[in-house]
């Protein structure tokens, strides 16, 4: 039977439908089973792709570091070899004396055949010295950029040295080894002792050799291709003003005026008005030198700052450098002065003295009101007319004590043999000689111009031997002078001047120290005179104590980085007791921070600050200098001194105090405070109380820790504020500069604080 032709058997729909059903079902199922596992296969597949995807992903990612790894390394290799092999020019710029050649005027023309030969028989000299010598793979050139006549004869030949050297090694081409090299290439002969020797055929004069690192800039302006500022001014009619005037352009100028005066002259600078921008000769300057190019070492004077009154200067032989360096101008910047050609002077004569007592006449130094050369000598005899006259000199604005063993920085004095130094400061001296005969001698030792000085002389009586009353003054030396009130009233009246000696420091003219304080108290006007807070941009920010009319003491540390290194940013209020009513307010002309301080451990944590105008006498009540520790003082341990300052009362506090507070402390054992700290160095010290309690905190830093240390009442800046961990944590005391340790260095810039 043909099934597809059989009529359907009649079935029970339920059971035709339930077993459509039930194929269906199964069907269903099926797919269904089939479409779970078809899932779980793909999930797993998808598992699978991701487990692969991500393992491709991290094999991208990998390759991807590595890529950026290699790429760092090679970059930084590449740097590395680069920055090895990086050269830098180095330029020297020198001068020396060439005895044995006479000068022509065609040596002017630097286009002449006679400067052209000249300069190539130096430079040839030069190659030779430097082509054999142990810098000879550095060496690139020498150019001589002057030829000029000169007091002592023969040639002046300025010249500059160009050396390559990669950047690394830098450092091996000093100014003192290139100098040497140069030097030792020079045969002098022992018979005649001159110092002139034979330099390759060139008879040069040893002495005569000056050498100093230079800028490229300056290079490039003397050699003939940088500034067109460059002027060459000869003179030769005597005293007559030839002016020199420049203004800055907007771009910011550099102008040279090499002033030459006839032989056997000598050039004199007057600067009559300057306008510059006061950073420190940053970026502006008037720099005049003793030579016609810009070496270091013949620097005679350096203005940093506007000035309007009259400084004039003296070179030591017929010529002068004056640089104007100006920066991008925003307010006019410029120089106005003007040069003359004057004769030498002979310094010092014979003197009689008058039959008068009392002074008669004046001395002065070379050149005089001019600011006096380095290099001078005078020598004055004065006679009196009786052996029982002596002669007294009374020093303006300048003092002599005895010659210590470091030698002197400011003029030596030679008086009937004994040997003295000479420094600047605020007041007049007066010094006796108890002798009718006396030779006085100063030799100048310092390597610029200094400040002319005014002595004046007279004789006095000798053999008046006053006995000692309640209305004379007992010097040290038992020697009783008619003078009461002799002590610190800024006249030296005594022989051994005892009594100027230590004067007008450390004294409070109010006492007031019984304290009910827990941490600190408030302070009383006038109570400590010496304390200063100093302002940056308008906000108190550090401590400071007074050591002079225009001198500061603080810490290094608060004139960290360059915004805080810039004198401009400061404001110094003296004579204060509570913010903002300082009695006496001034700028800051400079900041000399200490050249080791370590920023890392605060090793030398101490900074001078000149004042831009001192302090007047009239505020004494309220100003007063504190004294400085000599080097010889131990702070010992157990000491008590007082610390004061406007800084926070409490660790967590976010302001300082607005009332001047104080605290005692005591000093601690150097052994404990190396214990609790570790990096404790010999210019530091602890105080405190092992308490805690008692201590300096943010915003006392640069602040003075005071001491008592004689016995008769004096103060002596013993601790500057320095560091500590938090404030006022027991066990944890503040840590303070020691200022003894600094004795010759504060002596070095503030020659009056002996
Ligand atoms: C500061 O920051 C400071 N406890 C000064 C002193 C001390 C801590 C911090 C000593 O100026």
């Amino acid at each position: 039977m043909d099934e597809k032709n059989d009529p359907p058997t009649a079935k029970p729909e339920d059971e035709v439908s339930a077993a459509s059903i039930s194929v269906q079902m199964v069907s269903a199922e099926d797919k269904l089973a089939k479409r779970i596992l078809a899932r779980k296969k793909h999930d797993k597949l998808k598992k699978k792709d991701k487990l692969l995807w991500n393992f491709q992903n991290k094999i991208i990612l990998f390759t991807l570091i590595l890529f950026i790894l290699g790429v760092v390394t090679w970059t930084l290799l590449w740097l590395f070899i680069v920055q090895a092999e990086n050269k830098d020019a180095l330029y020297f710029v020198g001068l020396f004396r060439v005895a044995n050649i006479e000068f022509l005027p065609e040596y002017r023309q630097k286009e002449s055949k006679e400067f052209l030969s000249m300069a190539q028989t130096v430079q040839h000299v030069m190659n030779l010295v430097y082509t054999t010598s142990s810098f000879s793979k550095f060496y690139k050139q020498s150019t001589v950029s002057e030829v000029s006549n000169n007091n002592n004869g023969g040639l002046l030949i300025h010249f500059w040295i160009v050396f390559v050297v990669p950047q690394a090694k830098g450092q091996v081409l000093c100014e003192d080894c290139v100098a040497a090299i140069l030097k030792d290439s020079i045969q002098t002969s022992i018979i005649n002792r001159t110092s002139v020797g034979s330099l390759q055929g060139l008879a040069v004069d040893m002495d005569s050799i000056v050498l100093s690192a230079g800028l490229r800039s300056d290079y490039w302006s003397t050699t003939g291709t940088g500034t067109n500022c460059v002027y060459d001014l000869y003179a030769d009619r005597l005293h007559e003003h030839f002016p020199l005037d420049t203004r800055a352009t907007s771009e910011g100028t550099i102008c040279y005026f090499k002033l030459i005066a006839s032989v056997g002259h000598l050039v004199r600078l007057s600067i009559v008005s300057l306008q510059i921008e006061a950073d420190n000769c940053i970026t502006d300057s008037l720099t005049i030198y003793d030579s016609l190019m810009p070496i270091k070492d013949k620097i005679l004077y350096r203005a940093c700052e506007p000035a309007d009154s009259l400084v004039s200067l003296v070179s030591t032989n017929n010529l002068m450098l004056v640089i104007f360096k100006a920066a991008q101008v925003k307010e006019q910047k410029e120089f106005h002065g003007y040069f003359e050609v004057i004769t030498q002077e002979k310094c010092g004569k014979a003197i009689v003295t008058k039959e008068e007592t009392g002074y008669e006449g004046k001395i002065t130094s070379p050149y005089y009101p001019s600011y006096y050369p380095p290099k001078c000598f005078c020598a004055w005899n004065f006679q009196t007319p009786q052996k029982s006259l002596g002669i007294a000199l009374k020093f303006h604005n300048y003092t002599i004590s005895e010659k210590n063993i470091k030698g002197c920085e400011r003029g030596w004095w030679k008086i009937n043999e004994r040997m003295y130094c000479g420094y600047y400061v605020d007041h007049q001296t007066v010094f006796h000689i108890t002798s009718s005969a006396v030779s006085v001698e100063l030799q100048c030792s310092s390597k610029v111009s200094e400040k002319p000085l005014l002595v004046e002389y007279g004789s006095y009586n000798i053999s008046q031997r006053i006995p000692c009353t309640s209305h004379t003054f007992k010097c040290r030396n038992n020697i009783c002078i008619r003078k009461q009130y002799a002590r610190c009233d800024g006249t030296v009246d005594c022989v051994d001047g005892s009594d100027e000696n230590s004067c007008s420091c450390g004294s409070s003219k109010i006492s007031n120290l019984i304290s009910r304080i827990v941490g600190g108290s408030n302070t009383e006007e006038g109570e400590w005179p010496w304390q200063v807070s100093l302002h940056f941009v308008g906000a108190a920010y550090c401590g400071a104590s007074v050591i002079s009319k225009e001198w500061l003491v603080s810490a290094a540390h608060c004139f960290q980085g360059s915004k805080l290194a810039d004198p401009r940013a400061w404001r110094a209020h003296l004579g204060m007791q509570t913010q903002g009513r300082a009695r006496f307010v001034s700028a800051v002309r400079r900041i000399v921070v200490h050249e080791y301080y370590n920023s890392r451990n605060y090793d030398y944590d101490i900074a001078l600050l000149q004042l831009s105008t001192p302090w007047p006498d009239t505020m004494s009540r309220l100003i007063q200098p504190i004294c400085l520790p000599p080097s010889s003082h131990k702070a010992r341990s157990g000491d008590k001194c007082w610390i004061t300052g406007w800084g926070q009362k409490q660790e967590a506090d976010d302001e300082g105090s607005a009332v001047l507070q104080k605290a005692e402390v005591e000093i601690i054992d150097q052994t404990l405070c190396h214990t609790t700290y570790g990096i404790i160095t010999a210019r530091m010290f602890c105080a405190g109380l092992s308490s805690g309690k008692r201590d300096g905190c943010k915003g006392d830093s640069g602040g003075p820790l005071s001491c008592q240390i004689n016995g008769d009442g004096k103060w002596f800046l013993t601790g500057i504020v320095s560091w500590g961990y938090g404030c006022g944590r027991p066990n944890f005391p503040g840590v303070y500069t020691r200022v003894s340790n600094f004795a010759p260095w504060i002596h070095k810039y503030v020659p009056s604080v002996l």
